[in-house]
Protein backbone atom coordinates (compact mmCIF):
# COMPACT_ATOMS: atom_id res chain seq x y z
CA UNK A 1 0.00 0.00 0.00
CA UNK A 2 1.54 3.22 -0.76
CA UNK A 3 1.43 5.89 1.75
CA UNK A 4 0.53 9.27 1.55
CA UNK A 5 3.81 11.01 2.29
CA UNK A 6 5.67 8.79 0.42
CA UNK A 7 8.57 10.46 -1.68
CA UNK A 8 8.96 13.38 0.84
CA UNK A 9 12.20 13.53 2.18
CA UNK A 10 12.77 15.18 5.69
CA UNK A 11 16.26 15.76 7.11
CA UNK A 12 15.67 15.16 10.81
CA UNK A 13 18.31 17.48 12.84
CA UNK A 14 15.81 17.25 15.75
CA UNK A 15 16.50 15.75 19.23
CA UNK A 16 14.80 15.05 22.91
CA UNK A 17 11.21 14.86 22.51
CA UNK A 18 9.40 17.71 20.27
CA UNK A 19 10.82 17.89 17.60
CA UNK A 20 11.10 13.24 17.23
CA UNK A 21 7.49 13.34 17.74
CA UNK A 22 6.92 15.67 14.84
CA UNK A 23 8.78 13.80 12.72
CA UNK A 24 7.73 9.70 13.58
CA UNK A 25 4.60 10.98 12.71
CA UNK A 26 5.49 12.22 9.28
CA UNK A 27 7.58 9.27 9.25
CA UNK A 28 4.71 6.80 9.87
CA UNK A 29 2.62 8.08 7.18
CA UNK A 30 5.40 7.14 4.62
CA UNK A 31 7.81 10.32 4.72
CA UNK A 32 11.65 9.59 4.17
CA UNK A 33 12.95 10.58 7.50
CA UNK A 34 16.72 10.42 7.86
CA UNK A 35 17.87 11.78 11.61
CA UNK A 36 20.98 13.25 11.07
CA UNK A 37 23.04 12.26 14.53
CA UNK A 38 26.20 13.69 16.04
CA UNK A 39 28.94 10.69 15.73
CA UNK A 40 29.36 8.61 18.89
CA UNK A 41 26.96 9.84 20.65
CA UNK A 42 23.74 11.08 19.09
CA UNK A 43 20.69 11.69 20.37
CA UNK A 44 20.81 12.44 24.00
CA UNK A 45 17.56 10.46 24.71
CA UNK A 46 19.35 7.28 23.42
CA UNK A 47 21.17 7.01 26.52
CA UNK A 48 18.56 8.63 28.96
CA UNK A 49 17.14 6.95 31.78
CA UNK A 50 18.58 3.82 30.09
CA UNK A 51 16.83 0.30 31.50
CA UNK A 52 18.90 -1.65 29.46
CA UNK A 53 23.08 -1.72 29.08
CA UNK A 54 24.35 -0.59 25.83
CA UNK A 55 21.15 -0.27 24.51
CA UNK A 56 19.26 2.35 23.21
CA UNK A 57 16.80 3.73 26.12
CA UNK A 58 13.11 4.18 25.48
CA UNK A 59 12.68 7.42 25.24
CA UNK A 60 14.78 7.71 21.98
CA UNK A 61 13.15 4.02 20.56
CA UNK A 62 9.68 5.68 21.26
CA UNK A 63 10.57 8.17 19.63
CA UNK A 64 12.26 7.57 16.90
CA UNK A 65 10.69 4.51 15.18
CA UNK A 66 10.65 4.34 11.15
CA UNK A 67 13.34 6.26 10.76
CA UNK A 68 16.38 6.04 9.37
CA UNK A 69 19.93 7.27 11.00
CA UNK A 70 22.54 9.11 9.34
CA UNK A 71 25.89 9.48 12.10
CA UNK A 72 27.54 13.35 10.92
CA UNK A 73 29.43 16.02 12.17
CA UNK A 74 27.72 18.61 10.19
CA UNK A 75 30.57 21.05 12.56
CA UNK A 76 33.28 19.81 9.95
CA UNK A 77 33.55 20.93 6.49
CA UNK A 78 33.65 16.62 5.03
CA UNK A 79 29.82 17.00 7.43
CA UNK A 80 28.51 20.23 6.11
CA UNK A 81 29.29 19.56 2.49
CA UNK A 82 27.16 15.90 2.72
CA UNK A 83 24.11 17.94 4.70
CA UNK A 84 24.01 20.83 1.40
CA UNK A 85 24.21 17.90 -0.47
CA UNK A 86 21.01 16.40 1.48
CA UNK A 87 19.40 19.44 1.57
CA UNK A 88 19.39 19.75 -2.10
CA UNK A 89 18.10 16.80 -2.45
CA UNK A 90 14.83 16.90 0.21
CA UNK A 91 12.03 18.29 0.74
CA UNK A 92 11.84 19.46 5.00
CA UNK A 93 14.32 19.90 7.06
CA UNK A 94 13.10 19.96 11.02
CA UNK A 95 15.26 21.01 13.68
CA UNK A 96 14.65 22.01 17.15
CA UNK A 97 17.81 23.04 18.63
CA UNK A 98 18.67 26.05 21.17
CA UNK A 99 18.41 29.66 19.94
CA UNK A 100 20.81 30.25 17.16
CA UNK A 101 22.84 26.75 16.93
CA UNK A 102 21.32 26.23 13.03
CA UNK A 103 22.69 29.66 12.44
CA UNK A 104 25.78 28.73 14.27
CA UNK A 105 26.35 25.68 12.09
CA UNK A 106 26.20 28.14 9.07
CA UNK A 107 22.74 26.87 8.06
CA UNK A 108 20.76 30.07 8.62
CA UNK A 109 17.56 30.36 6.71
CA UNK A 110 18.61 32.44 3.96
CA UNK A 111 21.54 30.23 3.35
CA UNK A 112 19.01 26.83 3.50
CA UNK A 113 16.76 29.11 1.24
CA UNK A 114 19.80 29.73 -1.28
CA UNK A 115 20.67 25.98 -1.53
CA UNK A 116 17.31 24.51 -1.98
CA UNK A 117 14.22 27.28 -2.68
CA UNK A 118 11.83 25.10 -2.30
CA UNK A 119 12.56 23.15 1.21
CA UNK A 120 10.59 23.60 4.44
CA UNK A 121 12.46 24.04 7.07
CA UNK A 122 10.89 23.78 10.13
CA UNK A 123 11.58 24.63 13.81
CA UNK A 124 10.18 24.34 17.35
CA UNK A 125 11.57 26.99 19.80
CA UNK A 126 10.93 27.51 23.27
CA UNK A 127 9.55 30.81 22.14
CA UNK A 128 8.57 32.94 19.04
CA UNK A 129 11.01 34.74 17.54
CA UNK A 130 10.98 38.22 18.99
CA UNK A 131 9.96 37.21 21.94
CA UNK A 132 11.60 38.53 24.82
CA UNK A 133 12.37 35.67 26.14
CA UNK A 134 13.11 34.14 22.84
CA UNK A 135 17.39 33.41 23.62
CA UNK A 136 15.95 31.08 26.75
CA UNK A 137 16.66 27.05 26.07
CA UNK A 138 13.26 25.22 26.78
CA UNK A 139 12.40 22.15 28.50
CA UNK A 140 8.61 20.14 28.66
CA UNK A 141 8.00 21.94 32.00
CA UNK A 142 9.41 25.30 31.23
CA UNK A 143 6.59 25.54 27.92
CA UNK A 144 4.40 24.68 30.56
CA UNK A 145 4.71 26.95 33.09
CA UNK A 146 5.07 29.18 30.36
CA UNK A 147 2.33 28.79 28.15
CA UNK A 148 -0.24 29.11 31.49
CA UNK A 149 -1.21 25.58 31.85
CA UNK A 150 1.06 25.16 35.24
CA UNK A 151 -0.95 28.13 36.95
CA UNK A 152 -4.01 26.67 35.84
CA UNK A 153 -3.47 23.30 36.98
CA UNK A 154 -3.64 21.33 40.41
CA UNK A 155 -5.60 22.21 43.53
CA UNK A 156 -6.03 25.83 44.69
CA UNK A 157 -4.46 25.49 48.00
CA UNK A 158 -1.36 23.93 45.92
CA UNK A 159 1.31 24.90 43.64
CA UNK A 160 0.83 25.46 40.18
CA UNK A 161 1.27 21.58 39.21
CA UNK A 162 2.77 20.25 35.97
CA UNK A 163 0.55 17.91 33.69
CA UNK A 164 2.46 14.53 32.89
CA UNK A 165 1.16 14.69 29.14
CA UNK A 166 3.91 16.22 26.55
CA UNK A 167 1.81 19.99 26.40
CA UNK A 168 4.80 21.17 25.85
CA UNK A 169 6.88 19.11 23.53
CA UNK A 170 4.79 16.28 22.06
CA UNK A 171 1.78 19.04 21.75
CA UNK A 172 4.45 21.15 19.79
CA UNK A 173 5.67 18.41 17.11
CA UNK A 174 1.78 17.62 16.36
CA UNK A 175 1.57 21.08 16.29
CA UNK A 176 4.79 21.51 13.92
CA UNK A 177 3.59 18.85 11.92
CA UNK A 178 0.35 20.08 10.90
CA UNK A 179 2.79 23.24 9.84
CA UNK A 180 4.65 21.62 7.64
CA UNK A 181 1.80 19.98 5.91
CA UNK A 182 -0.11 23.04 5.30
CA UNK A 183 3.48 24.26 3.44
CA UNK A 184 3.80 21.33 1.07
CA UNK A 185 0.36 22.08 0.08
CA UNK A 186 1.49 25.31 -0.08
CA UNK A 187 3.98 24.44 -2.17
CA UNK A 188 2.47 22.70 -4.68
CA UNK A 189 0.51 26.02 -5.36
CA UNK A 190 3.70 28.03 -5.23
CA UNK A 191 6.75 25.87 -6.07
CA UNK A 192 8.24 27.67 -2.75
CA UNK A 193 9.17 25.90 0.48
CA UNK A 194 9.12 28.16 3.35
CA UNK A 195 9.94 28.80 6.97
CA UNK A 196 7.93 27.22 9.58
CA UNK A 197 8.09 28.24 13.16
CA UNK A 198 5.92 27.07 15.84
CA UNK A 199 7.34 27.95 20.03
CA UNK A 200 6.25 25.28 22.37
CA UNK A 201 4.86 28.14 24.79
CA UNK A 202 2.36 28.81 21.99
CA UNK A 203 1.21 25.71 21.61
CA UNK A 204 0.82 24.86 25.52
CA UNK A 205 -1.14 28.26 25.09
CA UNK A 206 -2.94 27.24 22.38
CA UNK A 207 -4.49 23.96 24.39
CA UNK A 208 -5.28 26.70 27.53
CA UNK A 209 -7.37 28.63 25.11
CA UNK A 210 -10.21 27.63 27.58
CA UNK A 211 -8.23 29.12 30.48
CA UNK A 212 -7.90 32.73 28.82
CA UNK A 213 -11.53 31.96 28.13
CA UNK A 214 -12.40 32.37 31.98
CA UNK A 215 -9.54 34.99 31.98
CA UNK A 216 -12.04 37.15 30.37
CA UNK A 217 -15.35 35.72 32.01
CA UNK A 218 -13.74 36.51 35.61
CA UNK A 219 -12.53 40.09 34.46
CA UNK A 220 -16.52 40.43 32.90
CA UNK A 221 -18.82 38.85 36.25
CA UNK A 222 -15.76 38.31 39.14
CA UNK A 223 -16.41 35.29 39.49
CA UNK A 224 -16.33 31.32 37.43
CA UNK A 225 -19.79 29.01 38.11
CA UNK A 226 -18.07 26.02 37.11
CA UNK A 227 -14.91 26.47 39.70
CA UNK A 228 -15.14 24.53 42.99
CA UNK A 229 -14.78 28.02 44.45
CA UNK A 230 -18.38 28.84 43.64
CA UNK A 231 -20.40 29.51 45.32
CA UNK A 232 -18.44 29.82 49.07
CA UNK A 233 -15.27 30.78 48.21
CA UNK A 234 -12.75 33.61 47.14
CA UNK A 235 -11.76 34.27 43.29
CA UNK A 236 -8.64 36.82 43.21
CA UNK A 237 -8.34 39.03 39.64
CA UNK A 238 -6.53 35.72 38.00
CA UNK A 239 -8.32 32.34 36.42
CA UNK A 240 -7.82 30.20 40.05
CA UNK A 241 -6.72 26.40 40.23
CA UNK A 242 -9.91 24.40 39.78
CA UNK A 243 -8.20 21.04 41.02
CA UNK A 244 -10.69 18.13 39.05
CA UNK A 245 -13.52 20.52 37.97
CA UNK A 246 -14.85 19.81 34.04
CA UNK A 247 -13.58 22.72 31.82
CA UNK A 248 -16.53 23.22 29.92
CA UNK A 249 -20.59 23.76 31.17
CA UNK A 250 -20.59 20.18 32.47
CA UNK A 251 -19.35 19.71 36.18
CA UNK A 252 -17.15 16.89 36.98
CA UNK A 253 -15.15 15.44 39.65
CA UNK A 254 -12.84 11.88 39.97
CA UNK A 255 -14.74 10.37 42.22
CA UNK A 256 -13.46 7.37 44.83
CA UNK A 257 -14.40 3.82 43.80
CA UNK A 258 -14.31 0.44 45.73
CA UNK A 259 -10.82 -0.15 47.06
CA UNK A 260 -9.38 3.66 46.80
CA UNK A 261 -8.41 3.25 50.00
CA UNK A 262 -5.50 1.03 48.75
CA UNK A 263 -4.90 1.50 45.54
CA UNK A 264 -4.31 5.17 44.30
CA UNK A 265 -6.47 4.76 40.88
CA UNK A 266 -9.82 3.41 42.10
CA UNK A 267 -11.36 6.06 40.68
CA UNK A 268 -13.84 6.94 37.93
CA UNK A 269 -14.32 10.64 36.30
CA UNK A 270 -17.93 11.29 36.60
CA UNK A 271 -19.92 14.31 34.63
CA UNK A 272 -22.93 15.68 35.44
CA UNK A 273 -24.26 16.65 31.84
CA UNK A 274 -27.40 18.78 31.98
CA UNK A 275 -29.58 16.88 30.13
CA UNK A 276 -28.59 13.35 31.72
CA UNK A 277 -29.32 14.57 35.06
CA UNK A 278 -32.34 12.39 34.84
CA UNK A 279 -30.39 9.05 33.97
CA UNK A 280 -28.22 9.80 36.90
CA UNK A 281 -30.46 10.13 39.16
CA UNK A 282 -31.99 6.82 37.94
CA UNK A 283 -28.74 5.28 37.56
CA UNK A 284 -27.83 6.24 41.55
CA UNK A 285 -31.32 5.15 42.46
CA UNK A 286 -32.35 8.91 43.47
CA UNK A 287 -35.58 8.96 41.11
CA UNK A 288 -37.00 12.09 44.08
CA UNK A 289 -33.88 14.17 43.02
CA UNK A 290 -35.54 14.21 39.12
CA UNK A 291 -37.97 16.91 39.95
CA UNK A 292 -36.63 18.47 43.18
CA UNK A 293 -35.85 22.00 42.79
CA UNK A 294 -32.93 21.98 44.11
CA UNK A 295 -31.41 19.49 42.17
CA UNK A 296 -33.51 19.78 38.59
CA UNK A 297 -31.83 22.07 37.29
CA UNK A 298 -27.51 23.02 36.65
CA UNK A 299 -27.89 26.11 38.53
CA UNK A 300 -30.05 25.02 41.23
CA UNK A 301 -27.13 22.09 41.82
CA UNK A 302 -24.10 24.06 41.57
CA UNK A 303 -24.18 25.14 45.45
CA UNK A 304 -24.24 21.53 46.21
CA UNK A 305 -22.35 20.47 43.77
CA UNK A 306 -19.63 18.30 46.11
CA UNK A 307 -22.72 17.04 48.22
CA UNK A 308 -24.00 15.25 45.31
CA UNK A 309 -20.91 14.28 44.35
CA UNK A 310 -20.62 12.56 48.27
CA UNK A 311 -23.22 10.77 46.90
CA UNK A 312 -22.41 9.18 43.96
CA UNK A 313 -19.42 8.38 46.13
CA UNK A 314 -21.61 6.79 48.41
CA UNK A 315 -23.16 4.84 45.29
CA UNK A 316 -19.78 3.46 44.09
CA UNK A 317 -18.57 2.45 47.47
CA UNK A 318 -19.14 -0.88 46.58
CA UNK A 319 -17.99 -1.13 42.87
CA UNK A 320 -14.59 -0.87 41.30
CA UNK A 321 -14.01 1.31 38.41
CA UNK A 322 -14.83 -0.51 36.04
CA UNK A 323 -17.78 -2.05 37.71
CA UNK A 324 -19.01 1.55 37.73
CA UNK A 325 -18.33 2.41 34.48
CA UNK A 326 -20.47 -0.53 33.08
CA UNK A 327 -23.60 0.53 34.92
CA UNK A 328 -23.21 4.36 34.12
CA UNK A 329 -22.46 3.43 30.56
CA UNK A 330 -26.23 2.12 30.11
CA UNK A 331 -27.30 5.15 30.91
CA UNK A 332 -25.95 6.84 28.66
CA UNK A 333 -23.03 9.11 31.56
CA UNK A 334 -20.08 10.27 30.46
CA UNK A 335 -17.60 8.75 32.64
CA UNK A 336 -14.58 6.88 32.07
CA UNK A 337 -12.12 5.15 34.81
CA UNK A 338 -9.40 6.45 35.68
CA UNK A 339 -7.27 4.14 34.13
CA UNK A 340 -3.38 3.25 35.26
CA UNK A 341 -0.10 2.78 32.42
CA UNK A 342 -0.02 -0.82 33.37
CA UNK A 343 -3.82 -1.07 32.70
CA UNK A 344 -3.25 0.52 29.57
CA UNK A 345 -0.55 -1.32 28.09
CA UNK A 346 -2.46 -4.53 28.20
CA UNK A 347 -5.84 -3.10 27.26
CA UNK A 348 -6.78 -5.66 24.51
CA UNK A 349 -8.88 -2.31 22.34
CA UNK A 350 -5.94 -0.33 22.43
CA UNK A 351 -4.07 -3.44 21.11
CA UNK A 352 -6.38 -4.37 18.54
CA UNK A 353 -6.70 -0.78 17.20
CA UNK A 354 -2.68 -0.25 16.60
CA UNK A 355 -2.78 2.26 19.79
CA UNK A 356 -0.31 0.11 21.69
CA UNK A 357 2.35 -1.61 19.48
CA UNK A 358 4.76 -4.19 20.30
CA UNK A 359 8.26 -3.47 17.80
CA UNK A 360 10.61 -5.82 17.57
CA UNK A 361 14.51 -4.13 18.12
CA UNK A 362 17.53 -5.58 17.14
CA UNK A 363 18.96 -4.77 20.69
CA UNK A 364 16.29 -4.42 22.79
CA UNK A 365 13.97 -7.39 22.08
CA UNK A 366 10.57 -5.76 21.45
CA UNK A 367 9.33 -3.09 23.00
CA UNK A 368 5.51 -1.32 23.62
CA UNK A 369 4.90 2.09 21.74
CA UNK A 370 2.32 4.25 21.14
CA UNK A 371 0.99 3.89 17.58
CA UNK A 372 -0.46 6.35 15.71
CA UNK A 373 -3.24 7.95 17.38
CA UNK A 374 -4.59 9.21 14.04
CA UNK A 375 -6.52 6.11 11.95
CA UNK A 376 -7.36 6.31 8.36
CA UNK A 377 -9.62 4.28 6.12
CA UNK A 378 -6.89 3.46 3.45
CA UNK A 379 -4.16 3.28 5.35
CA UNK A 380 -2.80 1.95 8.82
CA UNK A 381 0.72 2.98 9.81
CA UNK A 382 3.24 0.48 10.47
CA UNK A 383 5.30 1.30 13.57
CA UNK A 384 8.90 -0.26 12.54
CA UNK A 385 11.88 0.03 15.17
CA UNK A 386 13.98 2.77 15.73
CA UNK A 387 17.18 2.76 13.74
CA UNK A 388 20.28 2.62 15.41
CA UNK A 389 22.86 5.49 15.45
CA UNK A 390 24.76 5.50 12.42
CA UNK A 391 22.87 2.30 11.24
CA UNK A 392 22.02 4.00 8.03
CA UNK A 393 24.92 6.09 7.25
CA UNK A 394 26.06 4.33 4.60
CA UNK A 395 23.00 3.63 2.93
CA UNK A 396 22.33 7.05 2.71
CA UNK A 397 26.01 8.34 1.73
CA UNK A 398 25.73 6.08 -1.59
CA UNK A 399 22.12 7.34 -2.13
CA UNK A 400 23.66 10.69 -2.76
CA UNK A 401 25.95 9.79 -5.12
CA UNK A 402 29.29 9.05 -3.08
CA UNK A 403 31.74 6.22 -3.84
CA UNK A 404 32.63 3.54 -1.69
CA UNK A 405 35.90 5.01 -1.84
CA UNK A 406 34.42 8.40 -0.58
CA UNK A 407 32.24 6.41 1.84
CA UNK A 408 34.80 5.01 3.70
CA UNK A 409 37.40 8.50 3.90
CA UNK A 410 34.48 9.90 5.13
CA UNK A 411 33.55 7.54 7.97
CA UNK A 412 36.79 5.98 8.76
CA UNK A 413 39.17 9.04 8.18
CA UNK A 414 37.11 12.18 8.32
CA UNK A 415 34.99 10.28 11.45
CA UNK A 416 32.04 11.85 9.66
N1 LIG B 1 27.13 17.68 14.38
C1 LIG B 1 27.75 18.67 15.04
N2 LIG B 1 27.15 19.45 15.96
C2 LIG B 1 25.86 19.19 16.22
C3 LIG B 1 25.15 18.16 15.57
C4 LIG B 1 25.85 17.40 14.60
N3 LIG B 1 25.25 16.41 13.95
N4 LIG B 1 23.90 18.16 16.04
C5 LIG B 1 23.83 19.14 16.96
N5 LIG B 1 25.02 19.76 17.06
C6 LIG B 1 25.36 20.86 17.94
C7 LIG B 1 24.63 22.14 17.59
O1 LIG B 1 25.23 22.78 16.52
C8 LIG B 1 24.74 22.88 18.89
O2 LIG B 1 26.05 23.42 19.02
P1 LIG B 1 26.34 24.93 19.52
O3 LIG B 1 25.53 25.15 20.75
O4 LIG B 1 27.83 24.93 19.78
O5 LIG B 1 25.97 25.88 18.45
C9 LIG B 1 24.59 21.75 19.88
O6 LIG B 1 24.95 20.56 19.24
C10 LIG B 1 23.14 21.54 20.33
O7 LIG B 1 22.81 22.58 21.09
P2 LIG B 1 21.37 22.67 21.76
O8 LIG B 1 21.29 24.03 22.35
O9 LIG B 1 20.28 22.34 20.84
O10 LIG B 1 21.43 21.50 22.85
P3 LIG B 1 21.30 21.56 24.42
O11 LIG B 1 21.42 20.15 24.86
O12 LIG B 1 22.22 22.55 25.04
O13 LIG B 1 19.81 22.07 24.67
C11 LIG B 1 17.43 22.02 24.39
C12 LIG B 1 18.72 21.20 24.51
C13 LIG B 1 16.29 21.05 24.11
C14 LIG B 1 17.18 22.77 25.70
C15 LIG B 1 17.57 23.03 23.23
O14 LIG B 1 17.91 22.32 22.07
C16 LIG B 1 16.31 23.83 22.95
O15 LIG B 1 15.97 24.76 23.69
N6 LIG B 1 15.63 23.50 21.85
C17 LIG B 1 14.46 24.23 21.40
C18 LIG B 1 13.27 23.94 22.26
C19 LIG B 1 12.97 22.47 22.30
O16 LIG B 1 12.77 21.81 21.30
N7 LIG B 1 12.89 21.96 23.51
C20 LIG B 1 12.24 20.65 23.67
C21 LIG B 1 13.16 19.61 23.94
S1 LIG B 1 12.23 18.22 24.41
O17 LIG B 1 12.01 18.44 26.04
Amino acid sequence: MTKPLEGIKIIDFTHVQAGPACTQLLAWFGADVIKVERPGSGDVTRNQLRDIPDADALYFTMLNSNKKSLTLDTKKPEGKEVLEKLIRESDVLVENFGPGALDRMGFSWERLNELNPKMIVASVKGFSDGHHYDDLKVYENVAQCAGGAASTTGFWDGPPTISAAALGDSNTGMHLAIGILTALIGRDKTGKGQKVAVSMQDSVLNLCRVKLRDQQRLERVGYLEEYPQYPHGEFSDVVPRGGNAGGGGQPGWVLKCKGWETDPNAYIYFTIQGHAWEPICKALGKPEWINDPAYKTAEARQPHIFEIFGTIEAWLADKTKFEAVDILRKFDIPCAPVLTMKELANDPSLRASGTIVEVPHKKRGSYLTVGSPIKFSDMKPEVTASPLLGEHTDEVLAGLGYSRQDIFNLREIKAV
